[in-house]
């Protein structure tokens, strides 16, 4: 009787099997990617007070941002397509913390993406598809402190990120 089991592929590897296609099938599917080949990663990090990359380079096309919130405050993500790097908002409102960015300069088509509450701990895979081009990632939070009102933008949570062909 034991011998039979032997014989057989044990029955977890089949399940490691299919389960290992179903992946790869669903990734095919929700990348719509015929080539095959896994989506671009970014990864963010929020802290205070900055935003953190794993790259400053990314290709465009179907892409999975990771978004890692490891401070006690809840942040936001914010992704705006800039028109050019000259034109980026970095050095048109620099240093004052107490003031947001001005959100409304930007057109519709400029902002790609946005999560607004971003709680202290939390991870979350976004996906997003991205065409070449200057991008601005920020967090516009304003957030009320015994020592008055501060913008997380002000204080340095903002970065670039070039999208290429
Ligand atoms: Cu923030």
């Amino acid at each position: 009787m034991s011998a039979k089991v032997n014989d057989n592929v044990p029955p977890v590897r089949c399940h490691v099997c299919l389960l290992a296609t179903l992946l790869i099938l669903l990734s095919a599917c929700a990348n719509l990617n015929p080539g095959g080949a896994s989506s671009p990663k970014l990864t963010l990090t929020f802290r205070d007070w900055a935003i953190d990359k794993d790259r400053d380079e990314i290709r465009a096309g179907p892409t999975t941002i990771l978004l890692r919130n490891q401070s006690a405050r809840t942040h936001e993500f914010v992704m705006i397509r800039i028109n050019s790097k000259s034109q980026l908002p970095l050095h048109i409102e620099t240093t004052n913390p107490n003031e947001p960015l001005d959100e409304d300069q930007f057109s519709e088509e400029q902002i790609v993406t946005e999560v607004e509450h971003l709680p202290p701990g939390q991870v979350l895979s976004h996906e997003v598809t991205l065409i070449p081009g200057e991008y601005l990632i920020f967090c516009n939070v304003m957030e009320s402190t015994a020592d008055g009102v501060v913008s997380h933008y002000g204080m340095g949570m903002r970065t670039e990120l070039t999208v290429v062909k």
